[in-house]
């Protein structure tokens, strides 16, 4: 299945709840855009985003003069893409090694999501080494390598209860003895409160600055699709410690809207990158902004 099939899959609970997130159409009046902007805030695309959008596609209807449905839902598409295309959508990965650091609260779909993305890595010829720093849970290493088999890449890890910026050290190490090209680190999303836990990532983000300088490094944030506006809550507090340069998204095959997308690249200014689509090693896809929003509107 394709992005735009899967996508649209997902998203049927929005279908579902409000039919369509374009009203059905008689004129471009008052009415029209109140219309618009309430169902685009029941899609998640949240308060400020949406009155963004709907002001953008007043000002382009006005311009264009445009008047006929089909153009007016086009303009709406052009406006949200452009909303979504903050940066880039890919990877930078160029050096070897390179490091990915996975962070976000518990649940959202860490662990899953590196599992998936070693495997697409590593079906793509790269050599990937995975770092378990969630030390503060028994099972998480224990999680991370089951994936690790699966992917059929490495892992590094510690006895529970260890520093996670100790193991994150240890990775670094044992990819460049093993000439690994890319680096993933799992990490705690919870500890005993939230200062802690942002001091650890803070700390980890500094040990890979000092081992490796010159490394190309992303930071994902992992958010929870169906937790609607609370994931832009979140977004917004780790992106002030740990210099977040991508977002993805999970579980967008359940019961999330999907407008939350939309909200957090333009309320952060940071792309997102990939979304998951399922539990499976392969959902997992590559973010299209475009394909995104024909299938959400
Ligand atoms: N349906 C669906 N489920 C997902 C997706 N991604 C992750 N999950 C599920 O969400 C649950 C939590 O996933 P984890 O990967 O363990 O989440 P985590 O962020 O590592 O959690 P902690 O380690 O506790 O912080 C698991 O049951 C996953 O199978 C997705 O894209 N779709
Ligand atoms: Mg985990």
């Amino acid at each position: 299945m394709g992005f735009f099939e899967k996508i649209k899959k997902g998203l049927t609970k929005t279908k579902k709840s409000i039919g369509s997130i374009f009203p059905a159409f008689r004129a471009v009046d008052d009415e029209f855009y109140d219309e618009l902007e309430e169902r685009m805030i029941l899609a998640d695309i949240g308060v400020e985003t949406s009155v963004k959008a709907v002001e953008a596609l007043r000002e382009r209807v006005k311009a264009q003069k445009l008047r006929d449905e089909d153009s007016v839902h086009e303009a709406l598409r052009d406006i949200l893409t452009e909303m979504l295309e903050v940066g880039s959508p890919s990877l930078n990965l160029g050096t070897k090694p390179s490091v990915i650091l996975v962070i976000g609260v518990n649940g959202v779909g860490k662990t899953t999501t590196i599992g998936k993305l070693a495997n697409q890595l590593s079906v793509e010829g790269r050599r990937v080494l995975l770092c378990a720093a969630d030390t503060f849970r028994a099972a998480a290493a224990d999680q991370l390598e089951i994936w690790a088999q699966r992917a059929g890449v490495e892992l590094v890890r510690q006895h529970e209860g260890a520093d996670p910026a100790s193991v994150v050290f240890d990775g670094i190490s044992a990819a460049k003895a093993r000439s690994a090209d890319v680096i993933i680190c799992d990490t705690a999303g919870r500890l005993h409160n939230k200062s802690n836990l942002m001091n650890e990532l803070g700390k980890i983000a500094r040990i890979i600055d000092r081992e490796l300088p010159d490394s190309d490094k992303e930071v994902l944030l992992v958010l929870d699709g169906t937790t609607g506006q609370n994931g832009l809550l979140q977004a917004k507090q780790f992106k002030q410690i740990a210099g977040v340069t991508g977002i993805v998204l999970t579980k967008l095959d359940g019961t999330a809207k999907g407008g939350i997308v939309i909200a957090v690249a333009d309320a952060l200014q940071i792309p997102v990158k990939y979304i998951g689509v399922g539990e499976g090693i392969d959902d997992l896809m590559p973010f299209q902004a475009r394909e995104f929003v024909e299938a959400l509107i």
